[in-house]
């Protein structure tokens, strides 16, 4: 009697470490799948949130980042034209000449503030105009101080003037030959961000030394008056 009271008990004890062990594994098993289902339900609507943020933000901009993104497109240009007139590698002319000067035909002849000369130096405010709004070619030319092997040459029109005319970038040799670097018609455009338009031609590295350059314009490719302030050639 007494031994079978201890069996029964042990089975009684066996019995219940099983249940425990069985309730702790079935238990478990809802507990991870709740975790994760809740850990899905946090996730759910934060992943989904932005999304249509997203989409709606470029039609609800406010006008704070209007003024935002504009004041940026001014920096980005403020940025850009301080690095093309703080570079080493670039020249300002020393003298210019054109084939056409604003006014030159009225009794007085030209005004000071048209002349090819105003585009010598650095950009300054102070302008070459031609004289023709829509027929044939003009021509700049200006000169500088130190030949170099040319990789780039930058126009700079008051406002944007002119820019789309350009047809032709020449560059002479120290030897007094004249090499087009480039001729086309232009994609390039008035930058409305700030009050310059810098026309900028890249080519290949020039096997001789430049020390002028001939821009050509095709004065009905753009209609109305050309006004250059200024032109760098770029190279070492
Ligand atoms: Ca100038």
């Amino acid at each position: 009697m007494k031994k079978s009271a201890n069996m029964s008990s042990l089975l009684s004890a066996l019995l219940a470490i099983s249940c425990l062990i069985v309730v702790g594994c079935n238990k478990k098993t809802p507990d991870a799948t709740a975790v994760a289902s809740a850990s899905a339900v946090v996730n759910a609507p934060t992943a989904a949130t932005p999304a249509p943020k997203a989409s709606q933000e470029p039609a609800e901009e406010t006008p704070e980042q209007q003024e935002m993104a504009k004041k940026k497109a001014l920096m980005d240009y403020a940025k850009m034209e301080d690095q093309y007139i703080n570079d080493s590698k670039a020249q300002w002319a020393r003298d210019a000449k054109a084939s056409s000067t604003f006014g030159e035909k009225d009794g007085s002849g030209p005004s000071s503030s048209n002349l090819a000369t105003n585009a010598k130096g650095p950009v300054d405010g102070k302008d070459w105009t031609n004289n023709n709004q829509d027929i044939g070619f003009d021509w700049l030319e200006l000169s500088y101080e130190k030949p170099v092997a040319a990789t780039e040459v930058r126009v700079v029109f008051e406002g944007g003037d002119g820019v789309e005319a350009i047809s032709k970038i020449e560059l002479q040799s120290t030897d007094g030959k004249w090499n087009t670097v480039w001729e086309g018609i232009s994609d390039q455009k008035r930058d409305n961000r700030g009050s310059r338009t810098w026309y900028v031609r890249s080519f290949e590295k020039t096997n001789y030394k430049a020390k002028a350059v001939k821009v050509t314009l095709a004065n009905n490719l753009e209609r109305g008056y050309k006004v250059i302030d200024a032109v760098q050639l770029v190279g070492e």
